[in-house]
């Protein structure tokens, strides 16, 4: 008997995205979207008119959005982008946190993926070295994942 591997292969032309980007920190939030958006066209080969972007005013507001757009059906997968930086709000724990959680409840409770691209950093500088700079983009990444884990769960089903 082989072992049967699943594995995701990249392109996915057929799937159907929606990106949740937080207006909090819109200076590192941008250059997350900008790596998930290049990612997903040309890893994915998505086309634009399968991409759906929602902005909200912070990473507090992800998931009710990721909820709503979980719920609609209407997509494969859901990227969520947002940076948390500890420097600037005494609440970045219940910030960073119930942002998490939120996203894993929503992966969980409608068995699709859900791409957790938020940085939870404790300077504005280690941010920026995330979203495109010198330690990657976290956007991307996410992207990446998310393309990854349709094709995975395609596989599965
Ligand atoms: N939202 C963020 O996305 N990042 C932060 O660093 C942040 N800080 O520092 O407070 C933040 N706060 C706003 C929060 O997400 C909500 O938008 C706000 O509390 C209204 O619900």
């Amino acid at each position: 008997m082989a072992i049967k591997f699943i594995e995701g292969i990249k392109p996915c032309r057929e799937g159907r995205f929606a990106v949740v980007v937080s207006r909090f920190n819109s200076f590192v939030c941008e250059r997350l979207l900008e790596g998930a958006l290049d990612t997903l066209r040309r890893e994915g080969e998505v086309p634009d008119e399968h991409i759906t972007v929602v902005r909200v005013p912070g990473a507090i507001e992800i998931p009710v959005a990721l909820e709503h757009l979980a719920k609609s059906g209407k997509y494969d997968a859901l990227i969520a982008l947002g940076c948390v930086i500890r420097g600037s709000t005494y609440h970045f724990e219940v910030v960073a946190n119930e942002c998490a959680k939120g996203i894993t409840q929503v992966t969980l409770s409608h068995g699709i993926p859900v791409a957790n691209g938020v940085l939870t950093t404790d300077t504005l500088e280690q941010a920026v070295q995330r979203a495109g700079s010198k330690a990657g983009n976290k956007g991307s990444e996410a992207a990446s994942s998310a393309l990854e884990m349709v094709n995975v769960i395609k596989a599965i089903d």
